[in-house]
């Protein structure tokens, strides 16, 4: 079946012509349509390449009996049938710490734009209202108790940034690193201590709607939210609800439920900072990213290794 001189290989979304090339030279890529038209092509698959905001289907898996690997272009794998590739001895690799300075930024921008209201100050300029009165006073970021839920390498990323901004930290997560911030096992009780809940944990089941109504209103109408993970750790009916009825002060997303199609009821509120998802999405970082991605691929296809394989 696999007679290829090339290793077959499946993609999932779209990359970059100069990533694509790099694909194409070194790898047979086929597409589901291929397998659709074929079935016995499905045997040639010995790799699928991936974007982390894009769900690989265990029942494609399942249709591919040679396939060795799984690489997708970002740090999440929430997305990716983790349980089934390890039955299956297929390994999957990621693309950590290349974007963790990216997301960080990201995080620190849409942070500072939703305190200091800068894209309603933009708007203010363009639509002449300065020339009938100075925009309205905001709040500072300095000054105040910020918690981080995720303190992995991107979580602890924004906070080493944060620290230079005068805020007090804390964090929660499964386990206190015994570090010099706060560790609180109990999340509400974060909420209720800090003025800004910042989202950087991981994806997934384990996390799915931790931010839920309970949490928010631990927040309450003078706390603002900050997601820069995944759309699953928050419960988005409780956070629409709350952000309506102004139970918390606002609240700046890059990430949603269903992106990038979003909840409409999103669009018509002045309270939220919507983004789309750009966390990682910087010309360096996505170079560098990609390059990892190939990187595990080829080092897979030599040695049998992938340089940053996922641990379950
Ligand atoms: C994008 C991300 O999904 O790395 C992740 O997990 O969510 C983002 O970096 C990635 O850029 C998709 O290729």
């Amino acid at each position: 079946m696999t007679g290829l001189h090339r290793p077959g290989l499946l993609q999932i979304g779209g990359f970059p012509p100069e990533v694509q090339s790099q694909i194409d030279a070194e790898f047979e890529r086929l597409g589901a349509a291929d397998i659709e038209r074929d079935p016995a092509r499905a045997g040639d698959i010995r790799a699928i390449v991936t974007r982390s905001n894009l769900e690989v289907p265990a029942s494609l898996v399942e249709r591919l009996p040679k396939l060795e690997i799984i690489a997708t272009n970002g740090v999440g794998y929430d997305l990716i049938p983790l349980e089934l590739a390890a039955r299956r001895g297929i390994v999957v690799s990621n693309t950590p710490d290349v974007l963790n300075a990216a997301v960080a930024e990201l995080c620190i921008g849409a942070l500072l734009s939703l305190l200091r209201q800068l894209p309603q100050a933009d708007r203010y300029v363009r639509d002449g209202r300065w020339l009938e009165a100075n925009f309205p006073l905001s709040t500072s970021l300095a000054g105040k108790h910020v918690g981080i839920i995720g303190l992995g390498r991107i979580g602890k990323e924004i906070a080493r940034r944060l620290e230079l901004f005068g805020v007090a930290l804390a964090y929660h997560g499964r386990s206190d690193q015994g570090l010099d911030w706060r560790f609180e096992a109990d999340l509400a009780a974060l909420a209720r201590d800090v003025d800004i809940l910042i989202v950087a944990a991981p994806g997934g089941r384990e996390t799915a709607r931790m931010i839920d109504a309970r949490v928010l209103d631990a927040l309450g109408p003078r706390g603002w939210l900050v997601n820069v993970a995944r759309g699953s750790l928050v419960d988005e009916e409780a956070l629409l609800a709350a952000l309506e009825q102004k139970r918390i002060a606002g609240a700046a997303l890059d990430v949603f439920d269903g992106e990038p199609d979003i909840d409409k009821r999103f669009l018509g509120l002045e309270n939220v900072l919507l983004l789309p998802h750009i966390g990682s999405a910087t010309q360096e970082t996505r170079a560098a990213m990609a390059q990892l991605m190939l990187d595990n691929l080829r080092s897979w296809f030599r040695s049998g290794r992938a340089l940053t394989p996922v641990t379950a």
